[in-house]
């Protein structure tokens, strides 16, 4: 792990971004999705794995039970523009996907999603996280994941967020283009990390009736147990622990999983300036998150 050499940030169209998630463009561009793929499309660290992972005992947990104790979440639920040498891209893992629906992961903000989704009318989830908690998830993220650029102390890390210097560039931007996204199109289901922290149950309806599912209550109970967070943490299938890029001596995939933690990072000082910097950003914004729950 120590002799893998951190990749550079350099701007990519406008976005701010790493080689491995930008080396594979040509064949991520002309990706053909099939109508009844599902995307799950967030900035990192929104909750990414745990809507996967809710899709994904969804459509197969009861139908195909041994893909639950066999495969690594990533190769469930493949990250379509993940590009590094030592595994197949993210392109090759989900055209080799043999379930329907396929589900697909991508960071990119939304006008770099390869035009067959849009033309097939896949059914998109974004996802979306305060800035604060997700700033904070970001940054342990970068200290133990040698695949993404330096992140040098929390300082200076703060500071590049608010400057969107991070990989997948600026948190303002790309929530805001899906949000804007969303109002056209109908097939984008737009949700909050922090209503399905605050009511997991109500979240999961709301998916269930997007997706035209309709599990049973034993169904969901099930599903709502095993994608708790200790569940989650504790599942080596999901976890992350097996990834060879990712020092959990320095912090855990699965860190702490709340609303709020932001509170034990910024510093009085560090949270009037992002407040100031935040409502410049969001002015013109129609979004509202909650930093609390
Ligand atoms: S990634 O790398 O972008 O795919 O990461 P992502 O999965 O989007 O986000 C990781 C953060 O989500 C938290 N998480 C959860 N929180 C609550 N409940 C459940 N079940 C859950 N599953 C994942 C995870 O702990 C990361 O947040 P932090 O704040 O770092 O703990």
């Amino acid at each position: 792990m120590e002799s893998f050499s951190r990749p550079e940030l350099f701007d990519f169209k406008g976005v701010s971004m790493s080689s491995l998630f930008t080396s594979n463009w040509e064949n991520i561009q002309t990706f053909q999705a099939r109508s009844d793929d599902i995307l799950i499309a967030t900035y990192p660290k929104a909750g990414t794995t745990w809507v996967s992972y809710i899709l994904d005992l969804l459509y197969f947990g009861k139908k195909n039970p041994e893909r639950e104790t066999s495969l690594q979440i990533y190769e469930r639920v493949p990250f379509l523009e993940l590009n590094m040498s030592f595994m197949d891209s993210g392109v090759q893992v989900a055209e080799n996907l043999p379930t329907s629906p396929r589900l697909i992961k991508t960071h990119y903000p939304s006008q770099f999603v390869p035009k067959s989704f849009w033309e097939q009318k896949c059914r998109i989830i974004y996802i979306a996280r305060n800035a604060k908690d997700l700033a904070v998830s970001y940054y342990h993220f970068d200290r133990m994941n040698y695949a993404q650029p330096e992140p040098g102390d929390w300082s200076s890390y703060l500071q590049r967020f608010m400057d969107g210097k991070l990989v997948c560039g600026s948190w303002y931007d790309h929530v805001n283009g899906w949000w804007e996204k969303k109002q056209t199109c109908p097939n984008i289901h737009y949700m909050f990390y922090e209503d399905l922290a605050e009511d997991a149950g109500r979240e999961f309806d709301k998916l269930c009736s997007f997706l035209g599912m309709s599990p049973s209550d034993e169904e969901k109970k099930e599903i709502l147990e095993g994608t708790s967070f200790d569940k989650m943490k504790n599942n080596n299938l999901i976890n992350h622990s097996v990834v060879p890029v990712m020092d959990f001596k320095i912090s855990k995939f699965m860190r702490k999983g709340k609303v709020g933690d932001w509170k034990t990072h910024f510093t009085v000082a560090q949270n009037e300036e992002f407040d100031n910097h935040y409502r410049k950003k969001m002015k013109n914004s129609s979004l509202c998150f909650r930093t609390e729950v």
